[in-house]
């Protein structure tokens, strides 16, 4: 088997910032270890002031909190809490773009309705009708659907869940007491019985919890990705490059880094019109790449560069080649307004939420997007000129990938072999174990993890054994970074089985070589284009989502917005794979119920290993274990 590429731009970057003695979140790791055992478990609580308190376990110590509490109910509250805090943050992004488009359709925001097709397809999901009307008049109906959801005070369920999610499920979940109505009061709920002296049940906080993770996938990612398709297309494939080696000494580099493609998107658009300005400041031109999420939504939807990863975001900003790092929403590390400091770097805040001491903050709204977006490249050229005559370190490492593998896009692709029913050629191959199953391999890149490759290697041994993995998020990055992403690892990496595939299809669908062997399919909002083609194949096969050969794995998690992800998934009855363990270990009620009774109420479970060979393994397991309830074949004929 072909081994991995150790990350070299990760040491590459690192040696840079060494060389300039910049510390970076490894040496803050290593200060700060040993890290809070009760933390780690869970069983420390902080919800009153009688405390905190910390159950230990394994030893002889205090076995309640202060109060009573058990360390069951303390593991299940401080869960439900973070995915309280991972929901909220996907509910505030899908609502901050829900008010960009309804500004936008009143004329008070300068944007545009580029996805006309998504309009169009949404009305037939919520049966708006469309004979004889204009775009903008039924995408306002669309607009007012997702706003009554926020504002409904009658307990009936939501109108995006109960449109967009697939019914068999949503049959399971109004059994099982998760169907909700407001997003925003059921956060409201949330907070309010996990404070000191409500819910102390832990089977009844892990239901809130399942409840949370479902509104996270349909009020946070499915109704943000929806949107964002309506105001800024649907992303269709094209090839980009990714890793710190994107970075051009000579242009005006702005990094766009967070997650809500509202302000990116404009400040793309703005950065290709004052190309000139740039030049005059002695710029070759102005070149935009993307860190994280943010950078993902430009790449799909427009092949911009992927530069880094959330854990190279203060590492790239060590080349001294970064002009403007340019951040809205989430996973931005207050470090790095202090590495920016030490270069000619703009870091600018825009987000009135996300205010980071000696950042530059330029208040962004979308009804001013025109000025708000040239003013940010107006200082990115100021940097870039102050930069002059220093030296800068680019890595010269970068990949070529892939990208833009949207639902759409990839039916678009399998429609070129089966116009008919385009699913079929993927059915087919997985009945005859071509593809042995799927895998979403999701999430973050944790600095934790990041010297042993975990995600590459894991996914290295799927698709040998002929799992086809899609990606998102950092995962994304991570994985092109390593060159997954192209024709050319399907020749590397793949079992007989998936390369065959794969080269069919690439083939047929006119590529001139195999599709990838990880599909792109774009930000961490966008698992929710995961969970679509899930629940197309599901329904085309006339089967639940849980019975299909598929996994969820996020091998580096950080965020407390992928449990959010994750509890979406194991809700529909998609079992994850993650790495390092939640913080439920303190509690073997929670434990018991996430890692083995949970298959018995949607038929997911968890599964925690931070070896990953043992973790693909343990996901082709599982995926044999699915095939043979289908009665297909359960060996990968690699
Ligand atoms: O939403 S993968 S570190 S950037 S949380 Fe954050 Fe994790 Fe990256 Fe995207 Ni997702």
């Amino acid at each position: 088997m072909t081994s991995v590429q150790v990350p070299v731009v990760e040491s590459a970057l690192l040696s840079i910032a060494k060389k300039k003695g910049i510390k970076t979140g490894r040496d803050r790791l290593q200060e700060m270890s040993p890290q809070c055992g009760f933390g780690e478990l869970g069983t420390c609580c902080r919800t009153c002031y009688m405390g905190p308190c910390r159950i230990d376990p394994f030893g002889d110590g205090p076995k309640t909190g202060v109060c009573g509490i058990s360390p069951d109910a303390m593991v299940a509250r401080n869960m439900l809490r973070e995915t309280t805090g991972g929901a909220a943050s996907h509910v505030g992004h899908a609502r901050h773009v829900l008010l960009t488009l309804r500004d936008a359709l009143d004329g008070t925001a300068p944007y545009e309705i580029k996805g006309k097709q998504k309009v169009l397809s949404l009305a037939k999901v919520f049966d708006v009708p469309t004979e004889g009307r204009d775009v903008a008049d039924v995408c306002r109906d669309l607009v007012d659907i997702a706003l009554e959801d926020f504002g409904r005070q009658d307990e009936r369920p939501n109108n995006w869940l109960t449109a967009r999610a697939p019914e068999r499920e949503q049959e399971l979940w109004k059994e099982l007491g998760l169907m909700y109505s407001n997003p925003h009061n059921e956060i409201e709920t949330a907070m309010h019985a996990s404070s000191m002296g409500n819910d102390a049940d832990p089977t009844s906080l892990m239901m809130r919890v399942l409840k949370m993770s479902l509104i996270d996938g349909w009020t946070g990612l499915a109704l943000a990705v929806d949107l964002q398709d309506v105001l800024f297309g649907v992303p269709q494939v094209s090839v980009t490059e990714t890793a710190a080696g994107v970075l051009e000494a000579g242009s005006v580099n702005i990094a766009t880094h967070g997650h809500n493609p509202v302000l990116s998107e404009k400040i793309l658009y703005w950065a290709d019109q004052m190309d000139a300005e740039a030049v005059a400041a002695g710029a070759e031109r102005i070149n935009v790449v993307g860190v994280c999420c943010t950078g993902n939504e430009l790449s799909m939807r427009h092949g911009v560069k992927l530069a880094a990863h959330n854990s190279q975001s203060e590492l790239i900003l060590a080349t001294g080649a970064v002009d403007a790092m340019v951040v809205d929403i989430q996973c931005i590390w207050p470090q790095l307004a202090q590495v920016a400091k030490c270069f000619d770097t703009a870091f600018i805040t825009t987000d009135p939420m996300v205010r980071i001491p000696d950042a530059i903050h330029i208040p962004f709204e979308p009804q001013r997007a025109d000025e708000d977006a040239r003013e940010i490249v107006r200082e990115a050229i100021a940097a870039f000129g102050r930069r002059q005559g220093k030296p800068v370190d680019i890595p010269e490492h970068k990949s070529k990938a892939v990208v833009g593998l949207s639902v759409e896009a990839i039916l678009g692709i399998l429609s070129k072999v089966d116009p008919e029913d385009p699913l079929k050629p993927v059915i087919d191959s997985v009945a005859s174990g071509g593809i042995f199953g799927f895998t979403g391999v999701v999430g973050c890149s944790s600095i934790r993890f990041r010297d042993g490759a975990m995600t590459e290697e894991m996914v290295k041994h799927l698709l040998a054994a002929n799992v086809l993995v899609v990606t998102t998020g950092c995962t994304a990055h991570i994985l092109g970074q390593a060159g997954f992403l192209t024709g050319e690892a399907t020749e590397k990496y793949c079992g007989d089985g998936l390369k065959a595939v794969l080269t069919a299809l690439g083939e047929a669908a006119g590529l001139g070589g195999p599709l990838p062997p990880v599909w792109h399919m774009g930000a961490c909002v966008d698992n929710s284009r995961i969970v679509d083609l899930l629940a197309a194949v599901a329904d085309r096969l006339g089967v639940k989502v849980t019975q299909l050969p598929a996994v969820g794995s996020a091998p580096e998690l950080v965020q407390e917005k992928a449990i959010s992800i994750g509890g979406s998934f194991l809700a529909l009855g998609v079992s994850c794979h993650i790495a390092p363990a939640p913080r439920i270990l303190g509690s073997p009620v929670v434990t018991q119920l996430l890692t083995q009774d949970l298959s018995e109420v949607t038929g997911a479970t968890v599964q925690v290993e931070m070896d990953p060979k043992g973790a693909a393994d343990w996901m082709i397991g599982h995926i044999a274990s699915k095939r043979a309830a289908l009665g297909l074949s359960a060996t990968p004929a690699v």
